[in-house]
């Protein structure tokens, strides 16, 4: 197997995704995809994971990050079937391999709830250092589970910050404060982002009384370390039901 047939055997193909939609994610650094999800399936996932941050209570999150004013959960991917959809869906896939140039597995498959009155990141990247515009390393997919809207703490991006080969913490004085290019992913539940992680983004202030909730289906490259490694945590009943070509994804075959 290699990643070009198991991108194949989960559907991609080279029509997948338009030239439209990889001009733009090559342009600004993130493309929506809406209606991924059905409102059903948005509905079930979100009662799975409301469970499992009260069964995990203080320990949610921690195999990977836990980070204060959220509910933050991980390794979602041998926590329920539910989540598979996160790592093998043509239309991510195809846009995924697109940024990471065919060579990508997963690196850790999470949820982030930022709660009423909280979650307001530093702009950030989701790589140490600055790469050259078109070097790069890591490619993450936000699955928005409510509306991103402009008060519930909506992720923020800097369209085109992907190519200007430095990082938000070297460039900028305060990567906390309002960028004046940020833009915010407003888009309803359902839809997911896909975004190169070299690109400027962060979580903003959720003004509203909800929390918002998403998950995010993160990737790198196959030669670099998974965030979360899916050799140590894959559980045998996941092994056993994936196909060959999701094991593949995961690297873990
Ligand atoms: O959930 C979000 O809005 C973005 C989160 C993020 O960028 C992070 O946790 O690194």
């Amino acid at each position: 197997m290699n990643v070009q047939q198991a991108l194949f055997e989960l559907g991609v193909r080279p029509d997948t995704l338009t030239q439209a939609e990889k001009d733009q994610l090559d342009r600004d650094g993130y493309l929506p995809l809406v209606g991924i999800l059905t409102p059903e399936q948005v509905q079930a996932i979100v009662a799975r994971l409301d469970a499992l941050v009260v069964a995990e209570g203080a320990n949610a999150g921690k195999e990977v990050h836990q980070e204060a004013g959220t509910d933050r959960l991980s390794d979602l991917v041998n926590k329920d079937p539910i989540f598979e959809i996160c790592f093998t869906h043509p239309r991510v896939l195809a846009a995924l391999a697109h940024v990471l140039q065919n060579d990508l597995k997963l690196s850790s498959l999470n949820a982030r709830a930022a709660l009423p009155g909280q979650g307001l990141q530093a702009l950030h990247a989701d790589w140490g250092g600055a790469v050259e515009s078109g070097d790069y390393q890591v490619c993450n997919s936000i699955w928005l589970l409510d509306d991103f809207t402009e008060e519930n703490g909506a992720t923020r991006v800097v369209p085109g910050s992907h190519r200007s080969g430095t990082t938000p913490q070297q460039a900028l004085e305060d990567p906390k404060a309002p960028h004046p290019d940020e833009v915010l992913l407003l888009a309803p539940a359902g839809t997911v982002v896909v975004f190169n992680s070299h690109t400027w983004h962060g979580g903003t202030l959720n003004r509203s009384e909800n929390r918002r909730r998403a998950m995010h289906s993160y990737f790198t490259r196959r030669h670099q370390p998974q965030q979360l490694d899916q050799k140590t945590y894959i559980q045998p009943e996941t092994y056993a039901r994936l196909s060959e070509a999701a094991r593949f994804i995961l690297d873990v075959e």
